[in-house]
């Protein structure tokens, strides 16, 4: 308070310099001497904005509550999911297998960009940037060790783009620096290390075009020996900003709005599951997964075997990603969904039917 006050006194005697005027204004405070004369000059004995505040006592609540939006939602409504995506979006949703480790095995893969309309919602259209059509892009799976060649064809392009893995490998392998033109093809390569679960996305400036309109996926690094089997799925957390207008209109799992809400996941009571969620939501700071019904144990970034701890729901930071690991032992239908409301009520919400 002493600072900001001082700061005001400042102001009206201009010529003092500011740190002299803190200096006196605190002393005049110690001293018992109450506001500093140089900002009751300015004016300073009154409320900072110079509004009178509402007296909360004169608020009539009832009337102001009915008439609040008359109780409707401030969103706008949430244009219904698509009856008949991509199946290339539904199958992102199990991921291939997990291998053991085999010395000296290579994995090659193609992401090839191709800038076009896909479709996101009902009624809704999308001139995206995608990895082989579809955002998010496929779900790369490799084990720790393998050696792994991604060639990036940017041959159809209209744009420079690249491909940047997070997890260890050397820096002209970062897809940084390695920018493949428009028009051209380029491979990085890198040895799959450590096992957990990472994003990759196009790291080109403006990278706010560049990863917000839909370049990036899943890479699920496993441990030389696979956890324990499981029924495994992958969520790819992201927004889709309609309007480019740095804010996001609908939300979705792999690229699929709602989509889960209407077709619920069926899963079998006693039976172990473990999704791996990645958040690549831009312009929202924070995106979260909230598990009904249940509990589920947590391993951030999927780098240990073991939980870090056993939660219904966990916040991620955009970029961060982990592990799930739960089990229903009670039947019926469970929600999964952000704990935002509005990214909740805006697509980022689905079932899971246990039977
Ligand atoms: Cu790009």
């Amino acid at each position: 308070v002493i600072g900001l006050l001082g700061l005001q006194g400042a102001a009206a005697a201009a010529t003092i310099k500011v740190m002299d005027q803190r200096a006196s204004d605190a002393a005049q405070v110690a001293a018992g001497g109450g506001t500093p004369a140089g900002v009751l000059a300015a004016g300073g004995a009154n409320p900072v904005d110079g509004s009178a505040d509402t007296d909360p006592l004169q608020v009539n609540q009832p009337v102001l509550a009915a008439n609040f939006n008359k109780g409707a939602s401030l969103y706008a409504p949430f244009p219904g999911a698509l009856t008949n995506p991509n199946p290339a979006n539904l199958a992102m949703l199990h991921p291939p297998p997990a291998l053991p480790a085999q010395a000296g095995r290579v994995r090659e893969f193609t992401l090839t960009v191709q800038e076009k309309v896909i479709d996101i919602a009902k009624g809704v259209k999308w001139f995206g940037w995608t990895y082989n059509g579809t955002i998010p892009g496929p779900v790369i799976r490799v084990t720790q060790g393998d050696t792994v060649r991604i060639t990036l064809d940017n041959s159809t392009a209209k744009h420079p783009h690249s491909v940047h893995f997070h997890s260890i490998h050397a820096g002209l392998q970062d897809g940084v620096f390695q920018i493949i033109p428009a028009g051209g093809k380029g491979t990085y390569t890198f040895q799959a290390e450590p096992f957990g679960v990472f994003p990759y996305h196009c790291h080109i400036a403006p990278f706010d075009q560049h990863v917000a309109r839909g370049l990036y996926g899943t890479l699920i690094i496993d441990p030389p020996t696979p956890r324990p089997p499981a029924n495994e799925m992958v969520m790819l957390l992201n927004g889709f900003d309609l309007q480019f207008s740095q804010n996001n209109d609908v939300y979705s799992v792999n690229g699929l709005p709602g989509y889960y809400q209407d077709h619920p996941i069926p899963l079998k009571i006693g039976q172990l599951n473990r999704v791996y969620i990645v958040n690549m939501t831009e312009f929202d700071p924070l995106n979260s997964f909230h598990l009904h019904g249940n509990m589920f144990n947590y391993i951030p970034a999927g780098t240990s075997l073991k939980p870090s701890f056993l939660n219904d729901v966990v916040h991620l930071g955009i970029a961060d990603r982990g592990i799930a690991e739960f089990l229903y032992r009670l039947p019926g239908q469970f929600l999964f969904h952000a704990h935002q409301t509005e990214l909740s009520m805006k697509g980022w919400s689905g079932i899971f039917n246990v039977a």
